[in-house]
């Protein structure tokens, strides 16, 4: 009601001021005729009317009174009216300015509607409010302050109990597998001494038929580089595998094969498990198959790499194990020997040595917030992250970006920064084994 009625006011203002300028204009227009018309009483006497514009005259007119409409003695009072709604429209935009402000800190839709204002009254009430309001939001961010520097204590002290149990339970098993290997070795042992017919019962005619690894291909005269069914655990059935029978002697069970870029390494952790690609080409055994043919025997491995320029350097250890995936395939490797240096120990903040298997899916590495296996597009022994990587990307060239690619980090100018940030990249690389005491 209040509302429509300050409307009305307004429009009858407007349309009088309306009137006055119309009105005054044409007055003006009148007057302006009068003067044009020009003295129609002249005073000769002084003879200096031959100039125009300078004519001396004199117009009497008749007393004149106009009679306007009694509402005009109101325009002063509309007039203090209009300036009065004024300064309450200000008011209010300027309270509501702040109610604006205020509700954008403060979402509470209970307040939100106190803040329409309707009163002038309201001005002082919002000024309180505003202040209060003020000192919560104050209060509030001080207590937010406080919470997050809680929750950083916390987070620190979380992460040092899960390393103090990480530490724990990697402890904890080490001592049962060394625990369970002895009493393994034991068993064999008292086997091997109290049931000598049966043992020979069963190993003469396997003899012909059960072959562990590539080396007892070679041993009964194999010496063409192929494909070879073995099985180095009855227990489980038996496998292709490609053996090497050329490379220092050959007798070697390939586990790992990049020669063109035909595969892609980037795989899950059950195709880790079992194994995946071309035995004739590019593949990776499987985790699998590499624990059974590592715990039959003491194991040596060997890594050849070439690089793009045809330099040829491999890497040899005499121990190799992989664990099982209870134990999350843990990679066992030592005693280095040869040319393209030890990048599996490069120093002690990357070593391969004793980590776990880790695929882009499955994060078993020591990098606390990611996963090197998803960031390096492969599966691997990641520490936090790498000095080695032989199942990265296969790239044809230099590359750029993540050194995600085939990767040894004692390679003869590997480190070193190449102009334009290129990364090189390796031609072939190969992962074999082949039992310690082998000799060829
Ligand atoms: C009178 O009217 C003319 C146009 O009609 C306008 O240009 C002029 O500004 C007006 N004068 C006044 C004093 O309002
Ligand atoms: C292995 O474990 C058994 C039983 O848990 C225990 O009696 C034995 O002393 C342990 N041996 C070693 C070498 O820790
Ligand atoms: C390899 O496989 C991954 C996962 O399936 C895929 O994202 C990627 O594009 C593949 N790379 C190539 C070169 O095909
Ligand atoms: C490395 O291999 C070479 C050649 O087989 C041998 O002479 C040398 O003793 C080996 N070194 C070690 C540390 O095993
Ligand atoms: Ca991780």
């Amino acid at each position: 009601m209040k509302l429509a009625n300050r409307y009305w006011l307004s429009s009858a203002v407007f349309a009088a001021y309306i009137f006055v300028v119309a009105t005054n204009n044409e007055t003006e227009e009148i007057k302006d005729a009068t003067a044009n018309d020009a003295c129609p009483v002249r005073l000769e006497s002084r003879g200096k009317c031959e100039e125009e514009g300078e004519c001396p005259y004199q117009v009497t007119l008749p007393p004149l009174t106009i009679q306007l409409p009694k509402q005009f003695s109101r325009i002063e009072e509309v007039f203090k009216e209009v300036q009065h709604l004024k300064e309450m429209v200000n008011n209010l935009k300027k309270s509501c300015q702040d109610c604006k402000l205020q509700a954008d800190d403060n979402r509470e839709p209970r307040r939100n509607g106190l803040l329409l204002p309707n009163s002038e009254a309201l001005g002082e009430a919002e000024d309180n409010r505003v202040r209060e309001l003020e000192s919560e939001i104050n209060k509030l961010t001080s207590d937010l302050k406080n919470a997050k520097e809680e929750i950083g204590v916390l987070q620190g002290r979380l992460e040092k109990l899960n390393l103090v149990n990480m530490n724990n339970i990697e402890n904890y098993i080490d001592r049962k597998v060394a625990n369970l290997s002895f009493v393994v070795n034991n068993l064999d042992g008292k086997c091997s001494s109290n049931c000598p017919n049966q043992e020979q019962i069963q190993s003469r005619p396997v003899q012909h038929l059960i072959y562990k690894d590539c080396s007892e291909y070679y041993t009964i005269g194999k010496r063409s580089s192929e494909t070879y069914r073995v099985t180095p655990d009855p227990k489980y059935s038996s496998f292709e595998v490609y053996c090497d029978m050329e490379t220092m002697g050959g007798g070697w069970t390939v586990l790992q094969s990049r020669l063109d870029g035909s595969t892609n390494f980037t795989r899950t952790w059950q195709d880790y498990k079992v194994g995946f690609g071309n035995l004739r080409r590019e593949f990776w055994l499987g985790n699998e198959k590499i624990h059974l043919l590592t715990k039959s025997k003491d194991m040596s491995l060997r890594i050849d790499l070439e690089d793009f320029n045809g330099i040829k350097l491999y890497a040899l250890y005499d121990q190799f194990y992989v664990a099982n995936e209870f134990l999350k395939y843990r990679l066992h490797v030592g005693n280095y020997n040869g040319t393209a240096g030890d990048a599996l120990h490069f120093s002690k903040h990357y070593n391969h040595d004793m980590k776990f298997f880790t695929t882009p899916d499955r994060d078993n590495d020591r990098y606390p917030s990611g996963n090197c296996g998803l960031y390096y597009s492969s599966g691997w022994w990641f520490d936090a992250c790498l000095s080695a990587n032989l199942n990265g990307k296969y790239y044809h060239q230099k590359y750029r970006g993540v050194r995600d690619g085939i990767f040894w980090g004692t390679w003869p100018g590997m480190s070193e920064v190449q102009p334009g940030g290129y990364k090189s990249s390796f031609k072939k690389a190969k992962m074999m084994i082949r039992p310690k005491h082998f000799k060829p």
